[in-house]
């Protein structure tokens, strides 16, 4: 077999080989976030995806934002995977058997898992549609996803106020894309994990142990998914042992309304209702999750009330919000010690001198693609132009130095997980565009 090919040097042979990445990893109307880890559409992987493949094909990526909302439920909400009907059943777990979700909801189109991910969707959605408005409108793209966007929105509105301060509650840790967050320790701690024997896990057949997360967080992620399908996924009924409110996920919701404002004044719509509701939800997340002391934004623990004080990737993710009126405060922490911005690396995913700081495994210190493409966007939108393009020329760098790693240690820079990664390649072209 040929050795691995060499870094690519150029801004072209790095768009030639990201270019490469996201063809390989294209199925035909999806693309799939890694070929060997994650065999099936994941729901956050795809909005980033899109975001890069407009570059490529804006058709395709079109495609790829209407295959993933095709899999709407009747509730409005969009499954964190839609499987894949070509790959064998059993490639993944936890797989279509075990979420059943033909009976529970899911449209016909699709077997799908039945908890969600970040809704990035409308974002995606409207630079899809700028990248080429012509084919866009020709196609009748953005009629085509408005209502099912707006459909999402509504169900996380209604269903997932568990807080009742407004916000969309996470009822899983793998709805926040953050699977194993130091953030969610706690509150995990007090879910009875699910018998090892009763499953097993496919991840480790494709990655090092220590890049994954234990057997133990492992069989607490099974137990909750498994407690809200035996509840019919109605989150009226399910007890939902594990709920919390997460800054990354709501502040997503935020700029995605905006989005949506913007989709609906291009199709003559109601456009003043989502900026309106986006002025709502960024009271309540500043209100409700800042803690202007440490000036940061922190999850909260909806079963205790309490802020989850673990200073996360997730809690700069609000940098996205136009008009964030903490803005400059937490660009001040992006820069400091704990997340160490402007210093040539990625933005760590957890606090640098925090205790659980584990510059390896998956979400508890590795610099991960797609949240530094998030962080890079808000820093863009406040004005701090020197941050954000240190951070880009890191985020390149590495993403050609590491093969598109799936995450990389963030002091060293080694790659980590897999590699030939979407949304690294995603993210990647767009940074170069
Ligand atoms: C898993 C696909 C997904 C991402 C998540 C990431 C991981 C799946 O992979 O979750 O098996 O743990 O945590 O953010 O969407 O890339």
């Amino acid at each position: 077999a040929p050795g691995p090919a060499a870094a690519p040097g150029t801004a072209a042979e790095l768009r030639r080989a990201a270019t490469r990445v996201l063809l390989g990893n294209w199925t035909g109307r999806s693309t799939v976030p890694s070929r060997g880890l994650y065999p099936h559409q994941w729901s956050w992987d795809s909005a980033f995806i899109a975001v890069g493949l407009r570059h490529l094909s804006p058709r395709r990526a079109q495609w790829e934002l209407e295959s993933m909302t095709a899999a709407q439920w009747a509730d409005g909400r969009l499954p964190h995977i839609v499987f894949d009907p070509a790959t064998p059943r059993g490639a993944y777990f936890p797989g279509p058997d075990f979420w059943r979700s033909a009976g529970a909801g899911a449209g016909a189109n699709a077997e799908t898992s039945g908890i969600v991910q970040p809704p990035v969707h409308a974002i995606a959605a409207w630079e899809v549609h700028r990248a080429d408005p012509e084919t866009s409108r020709r196609r009748g793209f953005l009629e085509r996803v408005y209502p099912r966007l707006a459909a999402w929105h509504h169900y996380l509105a209604r269903e997932r106020d568990l807080g009742g301060a407004g916000l969309a509650a996470a009822v899983h840790p793998w709805e926040s894309g953050m699977d194993n967050s130091p953030a969610w320790d706690a509150a995990l701690a007090r879910v009875a994990p699910a018998p090892a024997d009763s499953f097993a896990r496919r991840d480790l057949d494709h990655a090092p142990v220590a890049d994954r997360p234990t057997d133990a967080d492992y069989g607490r992620y099974v137990r909750l998914a498994a407690d809200y399908r035996d509840h019919g996924y109605d989150d009226a009924r399910a007890p939902h042992a594990f709920r919390v409110e997460d800054p990354s996920m709501n502040a997503l919701l935020i700029a995605a309304e905006h989005a949506l404002a913007a989709i609906a004044a291009e199709l003559g719509g109601d456009a003043a209702a989502h900026s309106g509701r986006a002025a709502v939800l960024t009271k309540a997340l500043v209100g409700t999750l800042y803690d202007p002391g440490a000036r940061m934004f922190f999850a909260r623990d909806l079963v205790t009330g309490a802020h989850i004080a673990e200073h996360t990737v997730a809690g700069l993710v609000p940098l996205i919000v136009p008009g964030l009126p903490v803005a400059a405060d937490l660009v001040a922490t992006a820069r400091g010690p704990r997340f160490g911005i402007g210093q040539g690396r990625l933005v760590p995913s957890y606090d640098r001198t925090g205790h659980a700081f584990d510059p390896c495994r998956y979400w508890r210190g590795p610099g991960w693609f797609n949240m530094s493409w998030l962080v890079h966007r808000g820093l863009v939108l406040h004005g701090a132009a020197d941050l954000a393009a240190d951070l880009r020329t890191a985020m390149t760098a590495a993403a050609g130095r590491t093969g598109f790693a799936e995450y990389v240690d963030p002091h060293s820079g080694q790659a980590r997980g897999a590699r030939a990664f979407s949304w690294t390649a995603a993210v990647t072209l767009d940074l170069l565009a």
